[in-house]
């Protein structure tokens, strides 16, 4: 049949380039659908005569069938592509966990730091930082702490190696942060109120004893300042920590080279079925030392003590920490167990406030 070849060549042409099933469908539409070329062809038989039908019969139906099956294979050829373009563009590891990844937490240590210097905030004092690699002078001597003092064994210090032929005394890793108000007397002068939170050290390790751990220290100076003022501090202090009104303290006479007179400082507690209950009952947790501030100390950062004095605190915050949070082992603070920091750590984005009751789990 006259063109029969030129038709099979031009449809498997526009089988083999359909880009999609949607192009391919058209292609089935205007060759095997109804008004078809393919179709019309065979419509075009019956006018003719048997004898040319005879020939033309075997070869159209064999062409339709030759363009059914390649519109077949083509269709199933686009739907394995389809199929792959989207297994690569949706792929999905099915090993992952199926929970969402839980946000962090705020460790203890960072909550109860911020939760101190926003309510010492509250009470009129700035924050003040400093270095933690500290000469003797700032460490020890200007705090009336000599060569020969026997609280510099006590302190367990780290002492940090000098160069060979150096001959000045080493540098230490700062054993309290009182080297900061040291240095902020020198470079603010009185009156002055500030709170200095930071890392310190000391060679100790035990149940109770980390090599590095946090403290709190307050001062406040200027011309009228007393024990009374201390005291009063303290319980407002306390009172909005461990969210108790009226909690009560006791001041008991004590002995630091760098405070005179120097009280150590007990909040009211009680124990009830084994578990410290704080604010409330008739025993006695101790909790801090403080004092009037030396006036050696003063005179050490040129401070003029016969015209200002002062009061000085210091507190462990990883201690306040434990006793606020019910947390037994110091050690687990810096074990970075997730499975502890999930239990006692803080939600993320709550900055402690005061207005807002400080903390929330
Ligand atoms: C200056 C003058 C005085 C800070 C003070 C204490 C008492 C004290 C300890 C508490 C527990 C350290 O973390 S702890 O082991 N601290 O008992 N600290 S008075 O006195 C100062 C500080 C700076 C210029």
């Amino acid at each position: 049949m006259d063109g029969l070849d030129a038709l099979r060549a031009k449809v498997m042409d526009a089988i083999s380039g359909a880009s999609d099933e949607a192009a391919l469908e058209d292609v089935r539409v205007s060759t095997v659908g109804k008004k078809g070329e393919v179709s019309l062809k065979m419509r075009e038989m019956g006018k003719m005569s048997p004898e040319e039908r005879q020939e033309a019969g075997p070869a159209l139906n064999a062409l339709k069938n030759e363009v059914n099956s390649a519109l077949a294979a083509k269709k199933e050829a686009l739907a394995d592509a389809a199929l792959n373009e989207r297994l690569q563009s949706e792929w999905l590891d099915v090993t992952l966990p199926a929970r969402t990844r839980p946000m962090g937490t705020i460790h203890p240590i960072s909550q109860v730091w911020e939760e101190v210097t926003a309510i010492f905030a509250d009470l009129g004092f700035s924050v003040a930082e400093g270095p933690q690699i500290e000469t003797d002078w700032y460490n020890f001597d200007a705090l009336n702490i000599p060569g020969h003092h026997p609280a510099r064994a006590e302190m367990d210090t780290f002492y940090m190696k000098r160069a060979e032929g150096d001959n000045r005394p080493p540098n230490v890793l700062r054993t309290h942060t009182s080297p900061v108000q040291i240095r902020s007397m020198e470079a603010l002068g009185a009156p002055l109120r500030i709170i200095c939170p930071g890392r310190v050290y000391r060679a100790d390790y035990d149940q109770t004893h980390t090599p590095m751990f946090h403290q709190i220290e307050g001062l406040a100076i200027d011309k009228d300042i007393s024990m009374a003022n201390l005291k009063w501090v303290l319980e407002e202090f306390f009172s909005i920590f461990f969210g108790i009104e009226g909690i009560k303290t006791r001041f008991r006479a004590s002995h630091f080279p760098f405070t005179e007179p120097s009280a150590e400082v007990d909040v009211q507690c009680s124990w009830v079925d084994g578990q410290l209950r704080i604010g409330e009952g008739d025993g006695w947790m101790e909790i801090l030392g403080s004092g009037m501030v030396h006036p050696k100390v003063l005179q050490a950062a040129n401070v003029d003590p016969y015209e200002y004095q002062g009061f000085a605190f210091g507190m462990g915050i990883d201690r306040i920490a434990m006793l606020k949070y019910g947390i037994p082992d110091l050690r687990a603070f810096f074990d970075s167990d997730l499975r502890w920091l999930r239990h006692y750590g803080f939600a993320a984005l709550d900055q402690p406030a005061i207005h807002a009751g400080l903390s929330r789990t």
